[in-house]
């Protein structure tokens, strides 16, 4: 099946990995350096094994695409999942007037009268970030993070570059150039950040009218964020794609830190039981051929069949 590679990602972790400590102080299971291959002409790769959430997605991808990087219009598309990154500038800033927050992220998950509290604060924050625009603009932003790195990357001399736009240009206009990067990460930037860009690094490769993609990421949650990334950069490989009139080729998802999260050991071997079913086809509306026209409803999944969704604890 189209999942193959990622439920061996599981296995090889689980029979080969290494015990390791890491920042979030959970404990995981590890393997570094692993690379597994998506064959975009077999469908999209959506996993079937578990539900995962297509129109979060979409909605991210086309965030990053615009270049925003304002929690606005994902709240807007009832995208929650930068939330707690914005929330955090808020409750540290002078304004903020609410009950300590603190360490929000730990809290919630061990003291429950906490946890509704926090998810009230959040919640009437949210609100406030889509009604009010000027609240937004001060504490929705989340600065240096992918949109801003992609299409307007801060140079020494106060230029920006347009990373996007030139490496479509490059496919375009000269397909065998070995030079077809765009890099999130910027060092300048990652003392600053609350969290250094994990899909750091992507590359593009044209062959017999074929576009390719290879991500570098250099730390993979394999069980909650990895199925997302693999979906999210298939979707732009093909967006990529009919942008420059090529077909699709691979998506290549290269791993540094791959893990399995120690409290995710009991949620891997339940999706390792079920039976894939057949990957979903990708929709894309044929009237709008410009990455920039496309809105959420333009894009689509067809025939998406999976198991349910399974719960697992976020390590924060
Ligand atoms: N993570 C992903 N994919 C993402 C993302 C985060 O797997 O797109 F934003 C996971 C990897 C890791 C954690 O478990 O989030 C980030 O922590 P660290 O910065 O310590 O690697």
């Amino acid at each position: 099946s189209m999942e193959e590679p990622y439920l061996q990602l599981i296995r090889d972790i689980l029979d080969h990995g290494h015990y390791k400590e890491d920042r979030t102080g959970t404990g995981t299971k590890s393997l570094f350096g692993y690379q597994m291959r998506f064959d975009l002409n077999q469908g999209f790769p959506l996993l079937t094994t578990k539900k995962v959430p297509f129109g979060l997605i979409k909605s991210e991808l086309l965030w990053f695409l615009r270049g925003d990087t304002n929690i606005q219009f994902l709240l807007k598309h009832k995208n929650h999942i930068w939330d707690e990154w914005a929330f955090e500038n808020w409750i540290n800033s002078p304004e903020y007037t609410g009950p300590d927050m603190n360490n929000f992220g730990l809290r919630a998950q061990q003291d429950a009268q906490f946890k509704k509290e926090y998810q009230q604060q959040k919640k009437l924050f949210c609100q406030r970030i889509i009604a009010d625009d000027s609240f937004a603009a001060k504490y929705g932003d989340l600065g240096n993070v992918y949109g801003a790195q992609w299409r307007r990357w801060q140079t020494r001399s106060n230029e920006t570059i347009d990373q996007i736009h030139d490496v479509i240009e490059t496919i375009k206009n000269d397909p065998d150039s070995r030079r077809m990067i765009v890099t999130a990460w910027n060092p300048e930037d990652i003392p600053s950040a609350a969290l250094p860009p994990c899909h750091t690094l992507f590359q593009f490769y044209v062959v017999e009218g074929r576009l390719s993609c290879q991500l570098y990421q250099r730390s993979g949650d394999v069980f909650l964020g990895v199925p997302f990334n693999i979906a999210s950069y298939a979707l732009l490989t093909n967006l990529i794609a009919r942008e420059t009139g090529l077909e699709v080729g691979e998506f290549v998802h290269t791993l540094g830190d791959a893990h399995i999260y120690t409290n995710h050991f009991d949620q891997v071997q339940e999706q390792l039981q079920r039976t894939p079913k057949d990957a979903p086809q990708l929709w894309l509306n044929p009237e709008k051929k410009h990455i920039g026209e496309l809105d959420l409803t333009d894009i689509k999944v067809i025939g998406y069949e999976s198991w349910p969704a399974i719960k697992a604890p976020v390590a924060v």
